[in-house]
């Protein structure tokens, strides 16, 4: 028996000064995106989410995106190297916090490497050629994951952040694409549905389970999930939104043995 761990950290006083690419600063309401980021955490832990939740750290802007400082595979964790160096600091408690889960192994300099770039359907990882990952950053996460049977794709994305930001896994075959910013062809034989033009930054949903964490904003492309039997769970999430946020980034999400069945997880910290 297995269950799922999500693994979050809470919304730092220092959001305002985070890293923006694409949109204009405006003021983040603090209190509003606390309480925004509950709701996430309870999204999760209603889909039967363990939700281990990490504090907030107020030198550390955009810590809540946990996604993007690691890629939890079901036999290893990698730390990444985030393209941002404000954003570097992040990864030490994340490792730490996933100790007792994985074996943890780090990507190493001249590596850079955001997990919101890294996209895993099955025993295939595509990660975006991004401002925020490097050639570098994804051999090193091909050396790492091909012992395991996982295959490492590069894809060209563009006008967004990340490739999360493009593309998403809303169902066992079915990905949400907007493909304005990456060619659905390099994802092979995966079912499309598409964002509504209207709603560019709508390909980031979050599936647990059966169901899609979707933000409210899309009510659009949500249709469009909808209309393809897709359970949708909607939240309001616009301060994180201000922050080039969306509701992958919010949490690092893997399977670990029930706890009756532990058996004696393995707890070292290695780096490539
Ligand atoms: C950044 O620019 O790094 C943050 N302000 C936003 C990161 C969002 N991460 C994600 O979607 N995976």
């Amino acid at each position: 028996m297995t269950h799922t761990i999500a693994l979050t950290r809470g919304v730092s006083p220092a959001m305002g000064r985070c890293e923006l690419t694409h949109l204009p600063r405006v003021p983040i309401g603090l209190a509003l995106a606390e309480a925004q980021h509950r709701a996430y955490e309870q999204a999760l832990a209603s889909l039967g989410c363990e939700v281990v939740s990490l504090p907030a750290d107020s030198n550390l802007p955009d810590s809540v995106f946990v996604e993007d400082v690691a890629v939890v595979l079901d036999e290893i964790a990698v730390v990444t190297r985030p393209g941002a160096a404000s954003r570097r600091p992040e990864a030490a408690a994340v490792a730490e916090a996933l100790v007792p889960y994985r074996r943890v192994t780090a990507i190493a300099e001249p590596g850079t490497i955001d997990g919101g770039d890294v996209l895993r359907i099955g025993r295939r990882i595509f990660v975006g050629q991004s401002g925020r990952s490097n050639e570098s950053g994804i051999e090193q996460l091909r050396v790492v994951a091909w012992p395991y049977g996982y295959t490492v794709t590069a894809v060209p994305v563009g006008g967004c952040l990340h490739l999360k930001s493009a593309i998403t896994q809303v169902g066992p075959d079915t990905v949400l694409i907007n493909p304005a910013w990456v060619d659905a062809g390099a994802f092979g034989a995966v079912r499309v549905i598409e964002t509504d033009p209207a709603e560019p930054y709508a390909a980031n949903g979050l599936l647990i389970g059966s169901s899609v964490i979707y933000p409210a904003s899309f009510p659009g492309t949500r249709a469009r999930l909808e209309a393809a039997g897709i359970a949708v769970r909607v939240l309001d999430v616009s301060e994180l939104q201000k922050a080039e946020g969306a509701v992958t980034c919010c949490s690092v999400v893997f399977s670990v043995a029930s706890r009756d069945e532990d058996e004696d997880p393995r707890a070292s910290m290695e780096t490539m």
